[in-house]
């Protein structure tokens, strides 16, 4: 049986109370279509507290107007509120500067930040990029349309059978043409936690930059961007209990003081005239137009609902779901788990003998258990694995062994009906 993640604790973290935290959120408490609602779908999306929506309605119905704009107390105070949460992240990733942190709509267009800035200043034709066998399509299909560009060439660290890297080869895959590697901190399909920060250390030994897609790590593990030393780090606000149209690059300053604009538009400018036209520094010469501001102030709430369950409590709260879910899924008869990484988070995926994971899916959803089934956005990997499609189940903190017993009766009650 995979164990959870590891992650040193200090102390032994009291316990999340669970039905107390739950009346945050009014989908699990209150019936939807006449039933209670199990949602064990955080990895598509989590859920987010009252506390952010009514942070994000407060900030839209009473703080409300552009920022970076004009002088009135309005917009100074919008202004500071926008910032304010540009430090809660820089916080909770413990990047230097704040102005390492870039606003985004979300994972999938920071990554297609660096590929199209970073990417397209520094490629030429021969380089290779480097990406794991188990990547989104976030992470593959912005360096496939560089590549294609570029006349480059993707390279893929392979994976086992547990759905673990092989990094054996890893140093004949670094080569002296290996201009970027990209890799998955956790895997949405898989749950694997990578070892990113031996990743990082390896392609650094040879001068080649790492970009980590924390999608899927954030609402899991404590993520220290210095410590792991990552170049790029990007997370999306939806996964980590905030809303959705919002997300975060990390970038080393240098990197990002060293790359040109991607978006132009008002606000990243210095000056504008029909000869020539300079730019502002960081972060703003990446944030053109007019942004996400209650997206970006929730996201901030987000990170103080978080940090005031505690991240360590969350960790072990997931962490013995993992390990209770996996003990039950497994004992039931035709089920397989794809993904037995010894480091895992609280994702599993699996496939039930001779039954299509949307049937599986379906009666799931009308026993009121949301899941997902399909391919994830990750078509390697089940490729790789030689399935179409998974179900999967993904568990955070409002999660508990109950809703672990609906999912098991429920499975059971698929396989009834497919007799
Ligand atoms: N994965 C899932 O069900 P966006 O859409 O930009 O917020 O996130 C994209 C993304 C990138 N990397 C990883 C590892 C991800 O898991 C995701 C989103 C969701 O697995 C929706 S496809």
């Amino acid at each position: 049986m995979p164990t959870a993640w590891s992650f040193e604790m200090t102390h032994a973290p009291a316990l999340l109370d669970v039905a107390a935290l739950r009346q945050d959120f009014p989908l699990l408490t209150e019936p939807f279509k006449g039933r209670r609602l199990i949602y064990l779908d955080s990895a598509v999306s989590g859920l987010c507290p009252r506390s952010v929506v009514e942070r994000m309605a407060h900030y839209q119905l009473r703080e409300h107007t552009n920022v970076h704009r004009g002088v009135s107390t309005l917009s100074q105070e919008a202004t500071d509120r926008y910032e304010e949460a540009r430090e809660k992240v820089r916080s909770f990733l413990n990047a230097r500067s704040t102005k390492e942190i870039i606003w985004t709509r979300g994972t999938t267009e920071a990554i297609n930040l660096v590929a199209q800035s970073w990417g397209r200043a520094n490629l030429q034709a021969g380089d290779e990029i480097l990406l794991s066998a188990m990547e989104h399509h976030a992470n593959i299909v912005p360096w496939q349309m560089l590549a294609a560009e570029k006349g480059a060439t993707i390279r893929v660290i392979p994976m086992n059978d547990a759905g673990e890297l092989i990094l054996d080869g890893l140093d004949a895959l670094l080569t002296p043409r290996t201009k970027l590697v990209g890799v998955v901190q956790v895997s949405n399909v898989l749950g694997t936690v990578n070892p990113v920060k031996a990743l990082i250390q390896a392609a650094h030994a040879k001068g080649i930059p790492v970009l980590v897609d924390g999608a899927q790590a954030v609402p899991h593990l404590p993520v220290d961007v210095q410590d792991l030393d990552a170049d790029f780090y990007v997370f999306s606000g939806h996964k980590l209990s905030g809303p959705t149209g919002i997300g975060v690059l990390y970038g080393k300053r240098e990197l990002l003081e060293a790359m040109p604009p991607w978006h132009g538009g008002g606000s990243m400018i210095l000056s504008v005239s029909w000869e020539k036209t300079t730019y502002i520094g960081l972060p703003g010469k990446f944030e053109a137009g007019t942004p996400n501001i209650s997206g970006a102030i929730g996201l901030g709430a987000a990170l103080d609902y978080l940090k005031a369950l505690g991240l360590d409590r969350i960790a072990a709260h997931e962490a013995a779901l993992l390990a209770y879910a996996t003990e039950r899924l497994e004992a039931i008869p035709g089920l397989r788990i794809l993904g037995q990484a010894r480091e895992k988070a609280s994702v599993i995926s699996f496939v039930l003998e001779g039954i299509h994971p949307h049937d599986v899916g379906s009666i799931l959803d009308h026993e009121g258990i949301v899941v997902r089934a399909g391919h994830h956005c990750a078509q390697p990997v089940m490729q790789r694995l030689g399935v179409p499609a998974t179900t999967r189940a993904s568990f955070a903190y409002f999660n508990d062994t109950a809703d672990v017993d609906a999912l098991v009766a429920g499975i059971l009650k698929v396989k009834e009906i497919f007799g």
